[in-house]
């Protein structure tokens, strides 16, 4: 792994996890019995944090320096634990495991992980508000952070992505079909996550447009290093069940192109994405290491 990448994953992990396992014990003061009980078991099941590390190190870029960025990284990290509870339900990917532990239904039931999931979303909601107070933003900046989230995790993002995912299995999809699954159901909350650390920092409008050209080729190349990794991997080193691509019939980056061109076209979006940001004058260091780290990682 890039060094860089290593410290800002690290750091990213240690103060998001603080500020989610508190929201973990104040929403169980709120959501009581079993229900608030698997909100705190899937809001505090360890992540790699990869999106909260994009998400401070694209506000550090353009010049914030605040270390209330933590908690939009965290609110963009409920999005993402609220997909990932639902994408494990029986009527979706179906999985036991996920970050090494049993899947929420499997904790505890598909009614209540069912519920978590949709709790969560709200949970996102004022976990931004409070991130958009700690940071003082004004009103405006705070709308279009809420926006630009909710719109990515929505049907023209990654519900919508999912959606077209779910509709696939058992066909065979095109390249410009699964171009169009890993956009919406992976890419459209990563590049939410580099566009909101420059909203943050209320850069200008060009900074956060080549924010979002780096998290639209970051995106797809995270998803391409995922279906990779469920051939190339271990359930043990993914913390999720290996080879679950090709149980469900799915089309993927490697049933498509094959391992070697997979691997070649993550490592050419990584280039393009830097790109964006050289072109914007945007320094490149922290989300070049994390660029590396996504078209490079192992687990
Ligand atoms: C109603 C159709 C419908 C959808 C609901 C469930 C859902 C919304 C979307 C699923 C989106 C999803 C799970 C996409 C996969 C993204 C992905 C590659 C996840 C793994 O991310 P990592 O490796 O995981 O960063 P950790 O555990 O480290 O956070």
């Amino acid at each position: 792994m890039a060094p860089e990448a290593g410290g800002l994953l690290a750091e990213a992990r240690e103060r998001v996890d603080t500020l989610l396992s508190a929201w973990s014990e104040r929403v169980q003061t709120i959501v009581p019995g079993r229900t608030g009980e698997a909100l705190g078991y899937a809001l505090s099941t360890p992540g790699k944090r990869v999106r909260a590390a994009l998400v401070m190190a694209a506000y550090r870029s353009v010049g914030g320096h605040s270390p209330a960025i933590a908690a939009v990284a965290a609110a963009v990290e409920t999005v993402h634990t609220y997909s990932l509870v639902h994408d494990d339900l029986p009527c979706m990917d179906d999985d036991d495991l996920r970050r090494g532990r049993p899947t929420t239904h499997r904790a505890f039931d598909v009614p209540t992980a069912t519920r978590v999931g949709f709790l969560l979303v709200p949970v996102a909601a004022l976990v931004l508000a409070q991130a958009a107070r700690d940071l003082v933003l004004p009103p405006a900046a705070l709308g279009r952070m809420a926006r630009e989230l909710f719109e990515s995790g929505g049907i023209e993002g990654m519900v919508g992505g999912q959606w077209l995912d779910l509709e696939a299995e058992g066909r065979v999809l095109d390249l410009d079909g699964l171009i169009a699954v890993h956009r919406g159901k992976t890419g459209a909350l990563i590049r939410a996550a580099c566009m909101l650390g420059g909203m943050a920092a209320e850069a200008p409008p060009p900074a956060i447009e080549a924010l979002a050209g780096y998290g639209h080729e970051i995106g797809l190349a995270f998803q391409i290093a995922d279906d990779l990794l469920d051939v190339t991997a271990t359930s043990a080193q993914l913390g999720k069940t290996a080879g679950r691509d090709a149980a469900l019939a799915k089309s993927t980056y490697v049933s498509v192109l094959g391992v070697e061109r997979a691997r070649s076209e993550a490592a050419a979006l990584s280039s393009h994405a830097i790109r964006h940001l050289e072109e914007a004058g945007i320094p490149t260091d922290a989300l070049g290491a994390l660029a590396q780290y996504i078209v490079s990682r192992e687990s």
